[in-house]
């Protein structure tokens, strides 16, 4: 018997390995790199892998359905390892979609926090007000798709708190964020609501300083790097998908660390 073959165009291969290496977390990404053919793509996800543009299409579904598998895996009461002070990374990396010398300029005195979507109490925060809320600090691992991973020690309100406060809704799907810099992204309520995920204003004691995220960014154990909007100056309680700079250019929505 004469198996059909799939119509390879010649740098598919190569449209694979760059969509694989989009998909965020490390272990899948291994699994796939070892086991996925383009039949296999296409037994997985029921399309037709013919050309580049459906060979995208067809990883974008497996992200999609990789999405769903770590919401389902995703255990609220499950904590994030910490690490005692003296592991800290030091200095600890800059990484942002432009270089450090262009660190946006964030007057903290004019900042306010702005919500909207589906928040009963939507008036803007200053940072003082955020001050003022009940803080607590957390030594983690951050952990970036691009390969490298530091541990940091981060200080805020605890984003449940924040979020209760606010009356946002908490059956909602998603929180999204839009930040002074034009960076923007989106994360699932289990997450918003989990222990160690913190609304940031300090970093290793000391105001959050410009290029970790000045005035303030949500720092999440739980998720890789890129799922940790610094800047933020806006968000939004919503059940529409809102995406993500690099979640809307391939990478994975749920980004699980
Ligand atoms: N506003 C904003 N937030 C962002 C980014 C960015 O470019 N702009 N980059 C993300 C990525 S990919 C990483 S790894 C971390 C880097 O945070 P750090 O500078 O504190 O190490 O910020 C994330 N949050
Ligand atoms: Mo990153």
């Amino acid at each position: 018997m004469i198996k059909k073959k799939i119509a390879m165009p010649g740098d598919s291969v190569a449209i694979l390995n760059d969509a694989i290496r989009n998909i965020s977390q490390p272990s899948r990404r291994i699994f796939l790199q070892r086991s996925l053919t383009l039949g296999g793509l296409s037994l997985l996800t029921g399309c037709s892998v013919s050309d580049n543009s459906s060979i995208e299409a067809a990883l974008m579904k497996v992200s999609k359905l990789n999405d769903k598998a770590q919401a389902l895996l995703f255990d609220p009461n499950r904590l994030a390892p910490t690490y005692p002070d003296s592991m800290i990374t030091r200095p600890f990396p800059f990484n942002a979609f432009y270089g450090e010398d262009e660190v946006q300029e964030v007057d903290g005195n004019a900042w306010r926090l702005e919500l909207s979507g589906l928040v009963m109490d939507k008036k803007p925060w200053s940072l003082a007000q955020l001050r003022n809320l009940p803080q607590t600090d957390q030594v983690t691992r951050h952990i970036c798709v691009e390969g490298w991973s530091a541990i940091g020690k981060w200080g805020g309100v605890p984003f449940s708190h924040f979020l209760k406060r606010i009356g946002a809704d908490l059956s909602a799907k998603y929180v999204g964020f839009k930040c002074a810099d034009d960076y923007y992204t989106s994360i699932d309520m289990a997450t918003a609501l989990h222990p160690q995920t913190l609304m940031a204003l300090t970093y290793d004691g000391e105001e959050l300083p410009p290029k970790y995220g000045y005035p303030m960014k949500l720092r999440m154990p739980t998720k890789l790097g890129y799922k940790n909007p610094k800047h933020i100056q806006a968000m939004f309680v919503t059940n529409t998908y809102p995406g993500g700079y690099w979640e809307d250019q391939g990478y994975n929505w749920f980004g699980g660390s």
